[in-house]
């Protein structure tokens, strides 16, 4: 599916946010929502409510609240799992080099960076993150990246 969307979320301390915009941007991803905020324990605690009765939950929270993040909406072929593949394993030690975590984390717990899992729960995570809606522009290259 050529507009399938997923929401990417990155640390903005490792200062790595222009490096991960660069590389959607240069797949071929089309940017279609980004913000910088220091999002609260309750927004987050929604964002990862799936993961709400695991050990690490708590220190998760804590991490992403510790500083702004900049969430952003990725629009493309098979958006959620290229989207995956670029950023690399849950854990940094299963992460090719070449992926953000492969490239730029050692621990999971500061993995750097979030991008959704599924169509389904990218679409929660962009109407939580982007209640107002996403930006509506024609893409001028996707001629020359989609069939
Ligand atoms: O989707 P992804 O970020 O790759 O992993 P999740 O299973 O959704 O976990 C979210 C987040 O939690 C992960 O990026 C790091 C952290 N975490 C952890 O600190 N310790 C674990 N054993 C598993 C995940
Ligand atoms: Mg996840």
């Amino acid at each position: 599916n050529n507009a399938e969307r997923t929401y990417i979320m990155i640390q903005v301390q490792r200062a790595l946010v222009g490096t991960i915009i660069s590389r959607f941007e240069q797949r071929g991803f089309k940017l279609i929502a980004l913000k910088l905020v220091h999002a609260s324990t309750e927004h987050l605690e929604k964002h990862y409510e799936d993961l709400k009765e695991k050990p690490f939950f708590p220190g998760l929270i804590k991490y992403m609240n510790a500083g702004p993040v900049v969430g952003m909406v990725w629009e493309g072929l098979d958006a959620v799992k290229t989207g995956r593949v670029i950023l690399g394993a849950t854990n940094p030690l299963a992460s090719a080099p070449g992926t953000i975590r492969g490239d730029f984390a050692l621990a999971v717990g500061r993995n750097v960076c979030h991008g959704s899992d599924s169509v389904e729960n990218a679409e929660k995570e962009i109407k939580l993150w982007f209640p107002e809606g996403v930006v509506q522009y024609t893409d001028v290259k996707a001629e020359w990246i989609f069939e």
